[in-house]
Order: structure tokens, then C-alpha cells, then sequence
């Protein structure tokens, strides 16, 4: 756990977040700011920046994590697609650097991905 990170200190109970799944891997909150009728981030719980400096056995986890999120996605409001993105570094607009991923969709996305 990073002390300064403010996903880890939502993985460790200390900021509220609205947590809609959790496992001995990840967290499912909603965003804070959504862009989209669905907007929920996948936060795994190790605190690494983004994926350059994920680790070979962090990468088997988030790829753990997205098999699981493809069994949630009637349950979390997005059987009808959705888009994945994850931002990294300034040119990406990462805000938080701690890797996660943005689940953005309940409704139909613009077409415009920049
Ligand atoms: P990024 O810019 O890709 O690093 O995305 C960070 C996202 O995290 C941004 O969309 C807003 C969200 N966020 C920041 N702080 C909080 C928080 O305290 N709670 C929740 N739920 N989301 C947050």
C-alpha cells in the first residue's frame, strides 16, 4: 500500500468509494467524475503506476481481473457493450498513478476515441 495513493487508501477502507465488486484481486468503484451513464474503474489492489511498470505476475492478475469482469458485465449495466481504457502518463491525461482501468458504457459511445 502506497500512503499517498488515493486508490490504495480506497482498497484500504479509508476514503469511502461506491464499491461495486471485490475480490482478493481488484476493486469496481464508480467514478467519481463519469463520463458516461456507466463509468466504473478496475483497480487492481497491488499499487504499481501503469502497465511499464507492471510486473509479469501483476499482468497474470489484471488478466484474472478482465476474465472475471466479463463474467459481471450483465450485472454491472453493460450487456449492451462497453468501452475499456486505460490512460498513462501526461500525453494519456493519467491522473492517478495508480494503474487502473476505466469501464466507461450504458448508452452508445461517440465514435471519437482522442
Ligand atoms: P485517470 O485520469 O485515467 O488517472 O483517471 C482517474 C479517475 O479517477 C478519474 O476519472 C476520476 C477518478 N477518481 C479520482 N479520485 C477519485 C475518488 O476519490 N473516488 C472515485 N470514485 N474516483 C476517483
Amino acid at each position: 500500500m502506497n500512503n499517498n495513493c488515493i486508490f490504495c487508501r480506497i482498497i484500504a477502507g479509508e476514503i469511502p468509494a461506491a464499491k461495486l465488486y471485490e475480490d482478493e484481486d481488484m476493486i469496481i468503484i464508480r467514478d467519481i467524475n463519469p463520463m458516461a451513464k456507466v463509468h466504473l474503474l478496475l483497480i487492481p489492489k497491488e499499487h504499481y503506476a501503469d502497465i511499464i511498470e507492471m510486473t509479469e505476475a501483476q499482468s497474470v492478475t489484471l488478466a484474472r481481473c478482465l476474465k472475471k469482469l466479463s463474467t459481471l458485465t450483465d450485472t454491472l449495466g453493460l450487456a449492451e457493450g462497453f468501452r475499456l481504457v486505460s490512460n498513462k502518463g501526461q500525453n494519456g491525461r493519467q491522473s492517478v498513478g495508480h494503474l487502473h482501468i476505466h469501464i466507461i458504457g450504458g448508452e452508445k459511445l461517440s465514435e471519437n476515441m482522442a
